[in-house]
């Protein structure tokens, strides 16, 4: 299985979706761990593509490429995600702050609160504040789950928590960040109510800000 494992992971950093898909399907089939897969496999790979692109060994669209090849990697994992909880357990808007196009890992935060029995509302990339506040006031939302992956736009962050408590709305919502350069500190600093390292811890912070 340990083969598998691999070869997933050497799919996604060469960008081969169809490869990719047809691996974890296999994967899966041969009883591997949905969280292994994910883990081992996929969010590694997109690690070391992270550090070749650091060292100057690969460029933005070898990046894209094995994004493309984790996305239509994920499509496959997202049902096993899934749990038996019917009633929701409380309305999330998630999105990718102002400025940041990255949705790999918001997207694996909205599938593990899905899983969780949450409603998810995905505002997408690049989200201005001003959007998650409409959001927040048409929905109803509970929380808001924000995602940054560049230092440049973390001030985003802050920037939404602002307009939150501009339009009155700051009592009545939970906010939780994440993200590779969000640190428990800058939550802190910002006000956000909670953090997360990654997208399975996501899900016990959001229920522990609803105190489920
Ligand atoms: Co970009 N990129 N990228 N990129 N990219 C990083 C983030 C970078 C660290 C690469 C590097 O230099 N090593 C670097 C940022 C440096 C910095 O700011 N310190 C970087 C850069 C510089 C850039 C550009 C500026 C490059 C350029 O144009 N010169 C550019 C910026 C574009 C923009 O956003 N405006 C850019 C573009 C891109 C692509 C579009 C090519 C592509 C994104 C495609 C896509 O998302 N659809 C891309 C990619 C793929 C990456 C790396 C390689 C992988 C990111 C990823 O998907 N990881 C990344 C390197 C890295 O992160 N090591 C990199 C897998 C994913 C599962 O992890 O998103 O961290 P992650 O999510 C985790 C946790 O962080 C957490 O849970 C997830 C799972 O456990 N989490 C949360 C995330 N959000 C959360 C929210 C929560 C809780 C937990 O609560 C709400």
């Amino acid at each position: 299985m340990e083969s598998l494992i691999k070869e997933i992971h050497k799919n996604i950093m060469e960008g081969e979706a169809n490869d990719v898909k047809e691996n974890i399907q296999a994967a899966i089939d041969a009883g591997v761990p949905v969280s292994e897969i994910l883990n081992e496999g996929m969010i590694a790979a997109m690690a070391d593509v992270g550090r070749l692109f650091e060292d100057g060994e690969c460029y933005v669209p070898e990046m894209l490429i094995s994004a493309r090849a984790m996305q239509a990697g994920l499509v496959l994992i997202q049902p096993h995600l899934k749990n038996a909880e019917v009633e929701s357990a409380g309305k999330v808007v998630v999105g990718t702050v102002k400025g940041d196009l990255h949705d790999i890992g918001k997207n694996l935060v909205a599938m593990m609160l899905k899983g969780a029995g949450f409603e998810i509302i995905d505002l997408g990339t690049d989200v201005p504040p001003e959007k998650f506040v409409e959001a927040v006031r048409e929905q109803g939302a509970q929380i808001v789950a924000m995602s940054a992956l560049l230092t440049t736009t973390m001030p985003s962050i802050k920037n939404t928590i602002d307009a939150l408590n501009a339009a009155g709305l700051r009592g009545q919502v939970k906010v939780m960040i994440g993200g590779a350069p969000v640190t428990q500190k800058y939550a802190d600093q910002v006000g956000a109510d909670g953090f997360s390292p990654d997208a399975s811890r996501a899900v016990a912070t959001a229920k522990s800000l609803l105190k489920m």
